[in-house]
């Protein structure tokens, strides 16, 4: 075990995850090292290939470092995928040019779901260990680092249908048809993702996020039944975790506005948000339970830079004087985004989050 680096010296998100007061709101960027970045694009073409970029932890720890080199951000996310888990488990990962994720070997019956096995957190996946504790070391306190996973349910989202999708009719089709073998791929990938996200904190993360990008897709009782369900086992099971417990943990459910106060009541430190929420009422909804993180439309990164500045006033207005407010997209940047904007964005949410706190 490498000795763990002094604590962070900028604590802001850290606080605001336990709702502490701050001396403005902290922000990240979901995405925020990615393609709108002319130094990841020229990193990624170094590494070959995304899976490339990622399995190799020296280049993972670059691209991780390269936004906070351009833009005061309060905190830094592990460069990785939510996919590196089904292709531990044997689906083989592969990125199509301008097409995204496919797996060579997609989940098509439930025989190929009782064949899934948790993987070796410090065997197939110590590639993603390996970038945590470089960056975390690499880091050295400047900003705290956060460790990821996808949830269950968009897992399991993707391993059936095998790409990307609108509606991910396959993954739903096999939930309607064989709901034993949908709630064992779920029940697999829950056990997965807590081991997955364990190990992370235990490799030096300082939070977790668990991104449930495709909840939004499932009517109430098939969210509460396939997606909310198997986030509060993953919940459950990081706060039993000696690695984890004490870890803030942060479950973003995109499109699942209908279903915070649900959410809230998993026991997790906080929400992220998409921008279909209005931010001032979800706060208003889930009191004091819970931190939110978000909530910006990506959209207007494309905005002139006075909007964006507006924007970014309504958002931290909309919120209010309270603790417990990280500010951060409603979803990913987008890749064809100016990243003089997203510098203006930075900066006006840390002047907001002042002249909040002395008005
Ligand atoms: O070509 C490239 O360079 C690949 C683009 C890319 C990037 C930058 C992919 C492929 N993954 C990533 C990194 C990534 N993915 C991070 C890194 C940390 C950060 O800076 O935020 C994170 C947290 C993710 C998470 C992720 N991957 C999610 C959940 C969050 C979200 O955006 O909803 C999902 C759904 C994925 C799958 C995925 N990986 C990559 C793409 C293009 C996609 C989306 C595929 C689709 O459904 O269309």
């Amino acid at each position: 075990m490498l000795p763990m680096p002094t604590e962070p010296k900028n604590d802001r998100f850290l606080r605001a995850l336990r709702r502490e007061p701050t001396d403005t709101t902290p922000v990240w960027i979901m995405r925020q090292a990615g393609r709108y970045l002319p130094e990841y694009r020229a990193t990624r073409a170094r590494a070959g290939s995304f899976m490339a970029l990622a399995q190799n932890p020296e280049l993972a720890c670059e691209v991780t470092l390269q936004p906070l080199e351009r833009f005061d951000l309060d905190a830094a996310i592990l460069f990785s995928d939510i996919l590196t888990i089904p292709d531990a488990m044997g689906l083989g990962l592969g990125f199509v040019a301008g097409e995204g994720p496919k797996f060579e070997r997609p989940l098509r019956n439930a025989a190929d779901i009782a064949a899934l096995a948790v993987p070796d957190m410090e065997g197939e996946l110590r590639y993603v260990m390996d970038a945590v504790r470089l960056i975390r070391r690499e880091l050295a306190g400047r900003v705290p680092l956060i460790g990821f996973s996808g949830s269950p349910w968009t897992l399991a989202c993707y391993m059936v249908q095998g790409e990307g999708s609108r509606d991910f009719a396959r993954a739903k089709a096999l939930a309607w048809n064989d709901p034993q073998a949908m709630h064992r791929l779920l029940d697999v990938l829950a056990r997965a993702v807590a081991a997955y996200l364990s190990a992370q904190a235990a490799a030096g993360a300082q939070a977790l996020m668990v991104f449930d990008t495709w909840g939004g897709l499932l009517s109430p009782p098939m969210f509460r039944e396939l997606s909310l369900r198997y986030l509060a086992q993953v919940t459950e099971r990081l706060k039993a975790d000696p690695h984890a417990a004490e870890l803030p943990l942060v479950l973003f459910s995109k499109g699942a506005g209908a279903h915070i106060e649900a959410l809230a009541d998993t026991g997790c430190a906080a929400l992220g948000l998409d921008w279909t929420v209005d931010l001032g009422e979800a706060r208003r909804r889930v009191g004091d339970r819970v931190a939110l993180q978000g909530n910006l439309d990506p959209s207007v990164l494309h905005a002139a830079p006075d909007v964006i500045v507006r924007e970014v006033d309504g958002a931290i207005e909309a919120f209010g004087n309270h603790s417990g407010h990280v500010f951060n997209l409603g979803h990913g940047i987008t890749p064809d985004v100016d990243p003089e904007h997203v510098k203006v964005l930075v900066d006006a949410v840390h002047a907001a989050g002042r002249r909040m706190r002395t008005n």
